[in-house]
Parts: C-alpha cells; sequence; structure tokens
C-alpha cells in the first residue's frame, strides 16, 4: 500500500519588527486549523517563523538582539502552537533563531528548524548549514543581510530521521540553493526534504538577479528533489517586512522535479499535497541509482576542495 503523506506548505506574509511572538503564534495556529480541514499530517512553516528577518538590521553589540532568539523549545510564547498541533495530532517543522548556552557558558547562535512529530515529540532540531550574508556592518546596503553575525554554522551537517511513515530531512534557505545539501540527505535514503526561506527580491551584490529569483528559487528545489529521488516543500516568509520585499512562491515538489502545489500570493497562505512516499523509488532505483551509478572515486574535490583551483 502507497505511503501517502499529505503536507501543508504554510506560507506567512510579513512578520514586522513590532509584531508579538503571541500575535505570531495565533497566525501559525490559524494555518494549522486550515491544514487540519485538509486532512494534512505535517505543516511546514518558514524559516525564523516567530520574528522579522532581525539579521536586516545590524547591531554592534549583538546582545541587543538576544530578544530575537528562543532559549528553549517549547516555550511559554509557543506552547499554545504545541499544544493545538498535538491536539490536532498534526506534526509540523518550524524555524527560529536559537541561543544555545553549553555547560561551560559560553552562547552559541543558530538559525534553526525543529521537527515535531503528530504525538507532540520533537524528532529534531537542524542548524543552518550555509550560513549567506556577511559578518561585518555594511552601512552602503538598502537594508543588512548579515546572517553570518547573528548565525554560527552546524557543524553536524545534514541529517534524516525516520518520521510520518517515511524518511525525512531538513535544510534552510540559502542551503536549497547547494546541490550539496540534497545529496548528503539522498545519500541517507531521504523522501522529503522541509526547507523554510526568507529571501530578499533585491539581492545587493548583483541587482541583475533581483527579476530571477522565483526562476532560481524554483530551479534549485526542482533539480534537488528530481537529482535525488525525493519530495521537497519548501515554504517563504513572504512580502514586504520592515519594507524590504521578501519572495513568495512557496512549494511543493515531486522526485519528478514536478511542482504540484504553488502558493499565489504572499500572505500567510496554506497549499497542500498528497505526498506518495513510494513514487521516491521511481528515480532512485532506476535513473538514480547511487549504488549503481554514482562514481565517488572521481568526486575528491567536493570533499577536499572549498574553492575553486584553476588549471595552470
Ligand atoms: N536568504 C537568501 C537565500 O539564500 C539570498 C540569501 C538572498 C541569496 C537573495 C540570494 C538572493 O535565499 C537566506 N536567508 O538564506
Amino acid at each position: 500500500m502507497s505511503r501517502i503523506l499529505t503536507v501543508g506548505a504554510a506560507q506567512l506574509g510579513p512578520i514586522q519588527r513590532d509584531h508579538s511572538r503571541a500575535s505570531v503564534v495565533q497566525r501559525l495556529i490559524a494555518l494549522l486549523h486550515q491544514a487540519n480541514q485538509h486532512g494534512v499530517q505535517l505543516v511546514v512553516f518558514p524559516e525564523l517563523a516567530l520574528t522579522t528577518f532581525f539579521p536586516r538590521w545590524f547591531v554592534d553589540d549583538i546582545t541587543e538582539a538576544d530578544h530575537w532568539y528562543e532559549t528553549a523549545m517549547p516555550n511559554a510564547d509557543t506552547q499554545p502552537l504545541f499544544d493545538e498541533a498535538k491536539r490536532l495530532g498534526i506534526g509540523f517543522s518550524l524555524g527560529y533563531a536559537s541561543i544555545e548556552t553549553d555547560a561551560d557558558g559560553t552562547r552559541h547562535r543558530y538559525n534553526v528548524q525543529t521537527l515535531v512529530e503528530r504525538d507532540g515529540s520533537i524528532v529534531a532540531t537542524y542548524r543552518k548549514v550555509h550560513i549567506p550574508g556577511h559578518e561585518h556592518h555594511e552601512p552602503g546596503r538598502p537594508f543588512q543581510h548579515a546572517e553570518r553575525y547573528y548565525f554560527e554554522p552546524s557543524k553536524e551537517g545534514f541529517g534524516v530521521w525516520r518520521a510520518f511513515d517515511g524518511v525525512i530531512g531538513m535544510m534552510i534557505c540559502n542551503d536549497r540553493r547547494w546541490p550539496e545539501s540534497y545529496r548528503v540527505m539522498g545519500l541517507q535514503g531521504v523522501e522529503m526534504i522541509l526547507c523554510g526561506y526568507n529571501t530578499p527580491i533585491h539581492y545587493v551584490p548583483d541587482p541583475s538577479q533581483d527579476i530571477l529569483q522565483g526562476f532560481h528559487n524554483a530551479l534549485v528545489m526542482q533539480s534537488g528533489a528530481y537529482q535525488n529521488g525525493t519530495w521537497v516543500v519548501g515554504v517563504a516568509k513572504a512580502g514586504v517586512e520592515e519594507g524590504v520585499d521578501s519572495l513568495g512562491q512557496s512549494m511543493i515538489v515531486a522526485p519528478s522535479g514536478q511542482i504540484v502545489a504553488q502558493t499565489l500570493t504572499t500572505d500567510d497562505e496554506l497549499i497542500v499535497a498528497r505526498c506518495d512516499l513510494d513514487w521516491c523509488a521511481r528515480y532512485t532505483g532506476t535513473l538514480f541509482n547511487f549504488d549503481r551509478y554514482r562514481r565517488p572515486e572521481v568526486y575528491g574535490r567536493i570533499t577536499t576542495q572549498r574553492g575553486v583551483m584553476l588549471p595552470d
């Protein structure tokens, strides 16, 4: 019998800096209720789904940004979401900024995504691997993208987890632009990758890319899905957030690379798809039978080399 996982991509419209977490959680719960009406088993929320995308500002004293981070999950603000999801028997993945404190008191700041099963248990928390943007204040920019100031990169890389009767993986935003993200999970048998994103339309280093943001968003997720025989659920925080216009176009992509559902707005919007996890084998068992066709013996550069090394 096919393993059908009915998934909901719960896109968020803008979260302005003065929006309280409580008001945002109410928006998340409203999307959960919509999902429940469609028999959804797993709801995917965007990256940094509890706050505005605060790396668009630079603060010299980083502790002034502490209030944008969560120090526990769930917590008083998010417990209503966890409780309602458990009551409805719906699992979800949620992106947020996290401060973790080591035993020796060292604080670590991560951009994370947590996966919660239908019984309310936390399956795993993934830390973002590919941190885009810049480390230092760039006053000449119309807005900052200082993720490399606010977040440390993951040391663990990409994992997958048995949940929702399948093999589920997670990545966050810029991760979706790197083929390695999908392949490392593909080599672990991933069947559905959950990805939240906050993507400004205007790309300051090269404005010629602005008009291609939607094309690139679809390109990377469709190719990642197809080349690894996996479902990909990409979910945006969209619309004009504190004056910055962010891409919507959340989508659910099949292992064939076909887009089976896509949002039409840049507001809070739920899209739903019945995802047959057994469909993955049509690709991983044929064209992309990794064990039969891959040639890791000639791929050495991929893991030993960071940047380009030109020929003499
Ligand atoms: N955001 C962006 C992303 O990779 C970016 C960074 C913006 C890249 C615009 C290219 C163009 O979608 C995050 N949060 O990674």
